[in-house]
């Protein structure tokens, strides 16, 4: 059996220039593996809490040098000795070592980052791709497959530049397309958008995760942007491929209603709905994440029932990757989805247990990235290794999105090699 001689973290940056965990378990055959956490900008109520240093004298205060102290003193001369293939004994030392509801002792980076590294150093010991490790650790999948990608191609509110409120605007590819197909027209029509946009000079820049973030007048001018991009391709709308947005509609709410720039005196939740209908009707539009507050309970069971058999109705800061909230969820029939992200949790094992759920309830599941990212492939693994409907990594643009893209093409390539007697047919 191989056992864990020491676990190391330190304070790296992520894709905002924000302070992040890294970790590193070491084994007692010399093998030693790494992985870093993810952290969220528009972070919901629900979620676990991250550890931060808040010291305003070193990295506006967004430090994580007591997480990482917390790691090298704390928890690693707890885990010397440990079996790295026991992620549940781990995760559950690590959760009576933080005693809290939500993490707030210890931090969510900090439980996920020990949590994500000794995963790690299992499949390492068991000298097994990451996703197959996890398949045969937990059985949620009975095959492999690359999920359905979602690809954030324009990005508002939190994510973008104050020109438009919803915070993501999504293509997402029909299922008779492939992984690789997928990826092909993904970044054609990223490109093409781009042509678009500087042709009716609205181009502005790239937002938090690199989708464009234009100059327009409405919310709904994306669409016919969108769309004119499709024509502009050798692809076929509501053919090849369809929208989706998430919302993230806390972050909308002001004064009673729900702002944005496509109403004058902004939405009530009713009024809200109807313009989900009409999105739902003129663009395809038939993913619809965090569609309401979380404290909109009615609304979110009502929009269920009035367009759930055609639209994924997906909760992310509603549900937070926390299986008891899923479970009150589930009983209310507030959503047919779920954004996967284990940072809102913490720890793996977690996670699981929240995927797991989910299936169980036929509750579509969705792998997602944060706003802040490092390059670690972790979630690639993750979708394909517990064997989810979509994953939602962003656009196919700037290192730690695309760093999820490419770990996806390897493992394509393992699946077809293995599928194939071990060959592989040229792309
Ligand atoms: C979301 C995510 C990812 P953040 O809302 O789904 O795009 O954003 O990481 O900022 O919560
Ligand atoms: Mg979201």
């Amino acid at each position: 059996m191989a056992s864990i001689q020491g676990v190391y973290a330190r304070e790296i940056l992520d894709s905002r220039g924000w302070p992040t965990l890294e970790c590193t378990v070491w084994l007692d055959t010399g093998v030693s593996v790494s992985t870093s956490v993810p952290s969220g900008t528009s972070v919901g109520k629900y979620e676990a809490k991250e550890l931060r240093d808040n010291d305003q004298s070193r990295m506006l205060g967004k430090g994580v040098l007591a997480a990482a102290n917390l790691i090298n003193t704390t928890i690693s001369p707890q885990l010397v000795g440990r079996d790295p293939l026991d992620q549940h004994g781990i995760d559950q030392l690590l959760l009576e070592l933080d005693g809290t509801k939500d993490k707030q002792k210890l931090g969510a980076n900090t439980t996920l980052a020990v949590s994500q590294a000794v995963c790690r150093a299992g499949a390492a010991v068991q000298n097994q791709a990451l996703y197959h490790y996890i398949q045969s650790r937990y059985q949620l999948t009975d095959y492999f497959s690359i999920p359905t990608c979602i690809y954030t191609v324009v990005n508002g509110g939190d994510q973008g530049a104050d020109n438009l409120d919803i915070q993501e605007f999504e293509i997402i590819p029909a299922s008779h397309i492939d992984y690789l197909n997928s990826l092909n027209m993904a970044t054609e029509l990223f490109y093409t958008l781009k042509n678009v946009l500087e042709i009716k000079g609205a181009i502005h820049a790239v937002g938090l995760v690199g989708g464009y973030t234009p100059n327009l007048y409405s919310n709904s001018d994306v669409f016919e942007i969108l769309v004119e991009t499709i024509k502009a391709s050798k692809y076929t709308f509501a053919q090849d491929l369809f929208f989706g947005i998430d919302t993230e509609a806390s972050a909308l709410f002001e004064g009673g209603k729900y702002r944005l720039k496509d109403k004058a005196h902004g939405y009530t939740a009713g009024e809200l709905a109807l313009y989900y209908k009409k999105l739902r009707s003129l663009y395809h539009v038939f993913y619809i994440e965090d569609p309401f507050r979380e404290e909109d309970i009615d609304d979110w069971q009502s929009l269920v029932k009035e367009m759930g058999d055609t639209t994924r109705v997906v909760a992310d800061t509603l549900t937070a990757t926390n299986p008891e909230r899923l479970a009150q969820v589930i009983d209310r029939q507030l959503c047919n989805s779920v954004l996967v992200k284990p940072n809102q949790v913490g720890t793996i094992s977690e996670t699981i247990a929240f995927v797991q759920l989910a299936k169980q309830h036929n509750i579509q599941t969705i792998v997602s990235h944060r706003s802040g990212e490092t390059c670690d492939d972790f979630i690639a693994d993750l979708a394909v290794g517990v064997g989810v409907d979509y994953v939602k990594f962003g656009p196919p643009n700037r290192g730690e999105r695309v760093a999820k893209y490419n770990r996806l093409s390897q493992i394509y390539t393992e699946l077809q090699y293995n599928a194939n007697n071990n060959t592989v047919e040229q792309q």
